[in-house]
């Protein structure tokens, strides 16, 4: 395989830029930029040592830094790597790489090093997807989830899960195959009730997901309500500028504005909308129509209601809208304006909360009514929630999977549901890398930083 290099570091001017090398010839090609100091060669210095000495390229010493070597297999690749820290200067990091490229080395893909550490089994494709998301994350939350996975917290779960489907496999097969031989024939009950007790558990853990969506990528919350309720002022309150205009004209909004805020540990993409009612206006009317869509297109309905006012015929359509589109359970109903005196409306559904976006009410209170609806729940440990939308795909394929084995058990014989745990265990296997296609593997890499 490629010896490959990448600046491993942000581009731009810093106290120290990394270049790591990995492959076959790294150390080689290390020693032909770097000079140690001590006059010992790099050949000669054990593993996970860091030596200090010169940069140099055919014009000469450029720069003083360190190299650290670690030796194949105990590195993070699993290949020879040597990590060099020079100056974080943008020229002198730039000359550090082009003098490892000249020396033989080849320009390291995106997340190519995480990928090599995947393909020579350090890591699984769960821990590879939580280097990316310790990377990425955004809040404690995120960051959390993705140490624990990125040192295989949700492997050791889905291996227990494939583990269990591998016995029933087994058992069904050697039983089927070796009729003679004193093999246990576990029974269609008890792999009935072995299934379903499988069946439950990658339930559960695929509803976590729901909050890993929510740490990681964000929910999609729509603000609705008629013209100048204050959805634009909630808008701004929550995200803590004048992001939307906001007049006392009804129909201000036209347009759908769209920020990303984090809510308690929960990140929302929060879209503000035209107020709906009926318009003559053409323009208006395009915004109306997007107003609707947006709820169709909602994870989290935040409708807002002026709380000083009793609920009109315009309101009541909003509320008809939102059961139309079947949001009923994820919308709460945010009663503005408070700091004008509240009537308390008596509202079909949604949960109900007090606020004034002018004098800043609610906030909590809207905080932790979406921590009941999108929190953590009786999640057994953070290392086992479902981030990624591919995880989540592949374990509700396993889900149905075993939901078939425990249809199959009904009304065919043994080797039949054998079919179907074995697509389960196909299923287990492509969210943790060990049966996943080149094309998904590649797919996942081209997310990662290059250097990563
Ligand atoms: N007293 C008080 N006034 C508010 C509050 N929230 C908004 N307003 C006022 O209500 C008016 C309408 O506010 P907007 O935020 O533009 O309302 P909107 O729902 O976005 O209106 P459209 O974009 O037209 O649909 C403005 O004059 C705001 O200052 C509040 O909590 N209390
Ligand atoms: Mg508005």
């Amino acid at each position: 395989m490629r010896t490959v290099a990448a600046i491993s570091t942000p581009y731009g001017k810093g106290g120290v830029a990394v270049i790591r090398i990995s492959g076959e010839a790294a150390v080689r090609i290390a020693s032909k930029v770097f000079m140690p100091k001590s006059g010992i060669g790099l050949d000669d210095i054990p593993s996970n040592t860091a030596v200090y000495g010169s940069f140099f390229d055919s014009d000469g010493i450029f720069d003083d830094g360190i190299v650290t070597l670690f030796r194949a297999p105990k590195s993070y690749t699993g290949e020879d790597t040597a990590e060099l820290s020079c100056h974080g200067g943008i020229l002198v990091t730039k000359k550090l790489l082009c003098a490892a490229i000249a020396a033989g080395a080849d320009y390291a893909e995106a997340g190519e090093f995480t990928k090599r550490a995947f393909i020579n089994g350090k890591i699984t494709l769960s821990q590879a997807e939580a280097v990316g998301g310790i990377i990425d994350a955004k809040n404690e939350k995120h960051l959390a989830v993705s140490l624990l996975q990125s040192k295989g917290a949700l492997s050791a779960r889905i291996k227990k899960l494939s583990d269990s489907l591998a016995y029933l496999a087994a058992s069904v097969y050697a039983y089927i195959d070796y009729p003679d031989e004193d093999l246990r024939d576990i029974g269609t009950e008890e792999m009935k009730s072995r299934l379903m007790a499988i069946r439950d558990d990658i339930t559960r853990l695929a509803q976590t997901h729901r909050y890993g969506q929510a740490i990681s990528e964000g929910i999609n919350t729509v603000i609705v309500g008629k013209p100048n309720t204050g959805k634009s002022s909630v808008l701004n309150s929550l995200i803590g500028y004048d992001r939307a205009i906001v007049t006392d004209i009804a129909g201000t909004t036209r347009d759908i504005v769209t920020e990303q805020i984090r809510l308690g540990d929960l990140i929302h993409n929060l879209s503000d909308t035209a107020g709906i009612r009926e318009s003559d206006d053409v323009i208006e009317s395009i915004g109306i129509n997007k107003s609707r869509q947006a709820i169709g297109d909602a994870e989290l309905v935040l409708a807002v209601f002026d709380g000083s006012k009793p609920l009109d015929d315009y309101d009541m359509e909003i509320l008809n809208q939102i059961r139309r589109s079947g949001k009923e359970s994820c919308t709460i109903c945010m009663l503005n304006k408070s700091d004008l005196g509240l009537v308390v409306p008596s509202l079909p559904f949604g949960r109900q909360i007090v606020f004034s976006a002018a004098v800043g009410i609610g906030r909590d209170a809207l905080e932790s009514t979406i921590g009941d609806l999108f929190g953590e729940g009786d999640v057994s440990s953070l290392g086992e929630i479902i981030v990624g939308a591919r995880q989540y795909a592949a374990l509700t394929r396993a889900e149905a999977a075993v939901k078939n084995a425990l249809t199959s058990l009904d009304g065919f014989t043994q080797d039949i549901a054998g079919m179907d745990v074995e697509e389960a265990i196909a299923c287990l296997g492509e969210l943790d890398g060990r049966t996943a296609s080149e094309q998904v593997v590649n797919e996942i890499f081209t997310h990662f930083c290059v250097g990563k």
